[in-house]
Formats: structure tokens, C-alpha cells, sequence
């Protein structure tokens, strides 16, 4: 089954890729716009979204799930089975990936043929280390970098198997898991902890290897996976600009609270504003050099990106004397509340490990007297109920569990967060609401 999205020839050749469904018009021209795309593959079902952002723009789209005589599928029964590859150049870019735009405006990355053979002779080689008999199944979108490399690069490069399901539910991928006798799944924090609860689902399954990325992994999800799975998470942070993951660590080689250790093939370290290399234990930016970085395509952001060779992605990060790293918050997230530095993440794992919350989004929000004090929105677990007194006790929980002085100030209870298609909190969206 092919994923319901979009792929396009841009002028330049190559494929820019996006998944339809979680785009607004505007976003999806701006994408069409800044890629000169040409050609289109669309699925027939997401046909009339495509027709809003096309509007006047010269473009050749051929539809595929239709039973026309114009459909993909058809075209393709009367083109030979073989042909020639295109000459292409290690340099050529191949891909453009859209950044999830988590903060606007999505911004186009361009990499390039090496980029796709570097990632799979990295992290899948040298932390995963998949068998061609593993069958790989996952919920990120193959337009999400994520989803591109775990769900059909890594598979393909090793002579392994992919199921892409088109629906990714936690039921879904259970049963896609059963079905198909699926041994690796990719998804994100949030699924693991949705996915937890039919735990025993899961147990006793072909799965032998699980893989976190997208969002930081709590450490009571990797606990309660655990318990309830028998498999150990392996976590990795990975960004659109890097292409995959670039920090990480297998099974045996993980520890508490830490993403891991830098990828074979990468260097990482935490640096000052300035860009000076930061002792063991203090918290700075994380910068990483590799055989991928970031190349924004006419983009002024590169220049921010990326500073004397090293990408600065953005992430607040402490190197322990052993070289494990750990994530602190995305730079701003870091809420800053009477002068104190307090990291939505730290608090959002004090509020998860309480029984009552199913799921919760920290925010910094402004304040006269503090500058900023902090703000959780709490879904609650069927059953317990969205009043002052439970409002209360969460407060009186996280001044336990972490520091009196990181308690969120003031707790809205909502029935669901805002989530990007790959299980990330939107913690802008919070932020304009707030
Ligand atoms: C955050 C993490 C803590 C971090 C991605 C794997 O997420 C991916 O790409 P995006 O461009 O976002 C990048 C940002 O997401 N992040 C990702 N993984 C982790 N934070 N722990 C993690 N394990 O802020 C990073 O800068 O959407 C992930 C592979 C390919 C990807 N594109």
C-alpha cells in the first residue's frame, strides 16, 4: 500500500516529497513555489486539496488509486519493465525535504545522492544493525526524513522488507505488527506511550528492535515499554536538516536520560553562544558535523544553521564526562521564570509520571512580576476529572518530583494537544493560543 502522499519532479530533477493531508493550502504552495515543481504523482483521494494550492501554476499531475484510463497505473503498463538509470553525480541533490515547520514557514533542505548512501552506512550500521530478514513497519510518513530513512532507505540497503500502512493508529500498527510478522518499528515517543496501554498486544510478537526519534523520550515511556514489551527502546535524535538520526545508542550501550553517544561518522558537542566548546555537565547549544548537514535552499536561515562548519540545530543539550548526551529542551523551549532557566521537557516529564495525565504541553507564558512563568496544558486519563483540586495536586506533584520552583503556575485541562502528523507537540500553537 502506497502512503497517502505526494511526490514531485522539481526542474532541478530529483524528488521533493510532502504528505498532503497535514498541509494548508498556503503551506503546500509555498512548497510547490519554492521547489519549481513540474510533475506530479498524487494520490486520487487528496485530488481536490491539490487543486486549492495549484491554482495558476503550470504543473503536469498524474493521479495513481483511480480506475481511469489517465491514472499512473495505467500510463505504466505501457512503459517496458526496464530501463536505464539516470546518470546522476554523488553531488547531485536528490531530495528536497521540507522541514516540519514546527515554528512557520517550512523550509526546503537539499541533499544529495551521498547524503542518502551516508545515512544508511551510519546509525542503521552501526546501532540498529538489521538482518535482511527484518520485516520494518513504523508511523512516520515517508515525506518525513524520519520515515524516509526507517521506512525505506534503511530496509532497502540491507535487502529487508517495509510494510507502509496507510493508516498508523496504535490499533493499526498493532495489527500491521501481527499481520505482516513486522521485527522493527519506527514511531515516536507519543505512539510508544498510546501504544503501551495494548502492551500485551505486542508481547509475544516478532518484534525484536523498537526505535524512538522526533521527540525526546521520557524515561518513564521507556520504563513502561519495557515492562510491558520486554524491549528495550533505542532512542535517536535526528533533525530534516541532518537528513536522519546523528546521536543515539543501542540497547546495550544506553543510559538513563541520555539520547546517546554521536553516530559513527559524526562529532557532536555542547558550545556557548559564541560557539566555544562547553565543559562536561553544563548546558549549551548542540552543534554536529558529519558526513550530512544543512543546506537551505535560498534560505537566509543557513547562516544561523550553520557556523563555522558545525549545524546548530536549535536543541539545548549537557555532555557528560563519558560523552553521553542529554536533552535538555529545543532552545526555545527553555522558559526563563525569575531569572531561573526552567525546560518545558523536565517539567512535562514530572506531570506524565502522574497517574491522572494521559498527556501534557508546557509552555512559558509572559507575567509582569516573573517575565514568564509556567503554563501546563493537561489531558487527562478517562476517569479522573479537570477541576481546581486536580489542578492542585499536579502542581503539588511536580514541586515533589522536580523543584518547587519549576511547578507550572497555572494548568488549562484540554481533551487533546496539538500534534504534528509525526506525533510532535506543537508547542506554538500553545503558545499563540495562550
Ligand atoms: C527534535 C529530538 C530529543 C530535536 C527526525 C529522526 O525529528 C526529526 O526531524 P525534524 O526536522 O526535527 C528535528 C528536531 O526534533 N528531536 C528529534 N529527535 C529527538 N529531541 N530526542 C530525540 N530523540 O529538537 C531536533 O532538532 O522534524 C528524527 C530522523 C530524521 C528526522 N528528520
Amino acid at each position: 500500500m502506497l502512503a497517502a502522499c505526494w511526490f514531485a519532479v522539481m526542474k532541478a530533477g530529483g524528488i521533493a516529497v510532502s504528505t498532503m493531508p497535514l498541509l494548508r493550502a498556503k503551506e503546500l504552495k509555498a512548497i510547490i513555489d519554492k521547489a519549481q515543481i513540474q510533475h506530479e504523482l498524487c494520490d486520487a483521494r487528496l485530488a481536490d486539496e491539490l487543486h486549492q494550492a495549484m491554482e495558476c501554476l503550470p504543473m503536469q499531475v498524474q493521479y495513481f488509486n483511480e480506475s481511469s484510463a489517465d491514472s499512473l497505473e495505467v500510463a505504466m503498463t505501457s512503459h517496458p519493465p526496464d530501463f536505464r538509470n539516470v546518470d546522476t553525480a554523488a553531488d547531485d541533490t536528490c531530495i528536497l525535504a521540507f522541514t516540519s515547520g514546527t515554528t512557520g514557514i517550512p523550509k526546503a533542505t537539499m541533499h544529495f545522492h551521498r547524503d542518502v548512501v551516508a545515512i544508511c552506512a551510519c546509525w542503521p550500521r552501526h546501532v540498529l544493525r538489521p538482518l535482511p530478514t527484518d520485516i520494518f513497519i513504523g508511523s512516520p510518513p515517508i515525506a518525513f526524513t524520519f520515515g524516509l530513512g526507517g521506512l525505506l532507505l534503511f530496509p532497502l540497503s540491507v535487502g529487508a522488507s517495509t510494510v507502509l500502512l496507510e493508516k498508523v493508529s496504535p490499533p493499526q500498527l498493532i495489527e500491521g505488527i501481527r499481520e505482516y510478522g513486522a521485527t522493527i518499528l519506527f514511531t515516536a515517543p507519543t505512539s510508544y506511550r498510546n501504544l503501551v496501554v495494548n502492551g500485551h498486544a505486542v508481547h509475544g510478537t516478532s518484534l525484536r528492535k523498537c526505535v524512538s526519534a522526533g521527540e525526546a523520550l521520557p524515561e518513564d515511556t521507556r520504563a513502561a515499554w519495557k515492562d510491558a514489551t520486554g524491549i528495550d527502546l533505542i532512542d535517536g535524535i535526528g533533525a530534516t536538516e541532518m537528513l536522519h538520526i546523528f546521536i543515539s545508542a543501542d540497547e546495550a550501550d544506553s543510559r538513563p536520560g541520555a539520547t546517546g553517544r554521536p553516530v559513527a561518522g559524526y562529532r557532536a558537542r555542547v558550545v556557548d553562544d559564541a560557539g566555544n566548546p562547553l565543559p562536561p555537565g553544563a548546558v549549551g547549544k548542540l552543534a554536529v558535523k558529519g558526513p550530512t548537514g544543512c543546506r537551505y535552499l535560498a534560505d537566509e536561515r543557513q547562516r544561523s544553521y550553520v557556523k563555522d562548519g558545525w549545524n546548530l540545530t536549535g536543541d539545548a543539550y549537557t555532555m557528560d564526562a563519558d560523552g553521553y548526551f542529554f536533552y535538555q529542551a529545543r532552545t526555545d523551549d527553555m522558559i526563563i521564570s525569575s531569572g531561573y532557566n526552567i525546560a518545558s521537557p523536565e517539567v512535562e516529564d514530572a506531570l506524565m509520571q502522574h497517574p491522572a495525565v494521559a498527556e501534557c504541553g508546557v509552555i512559558g507564558v509572559p507575567d509582569e512580576e516573573r517575565g514568564q512563568i509556567v503554563k501546563g496544558y493537561v489531558v487527562l486519563r478517562p476517569g479522573y476529572v479537570a477541576d481546581a483540586l486536580m489542578a492542585r495536586q499536579l502542581q503539588e506533584f511536580v514541586k515533589k518530583t522536580v523543584a518547587p520552583y519549576k511547578y507550572p503556575r497555572a494548568i488549562e485541562f484540554r481533551t487533546s494537544l496539538p500534534r504534528s502528523e509525526a506525533g510532535k507537540l506543537l508547542r506554538y500553537r500553545l503558545r499563540e493560543g495562550s
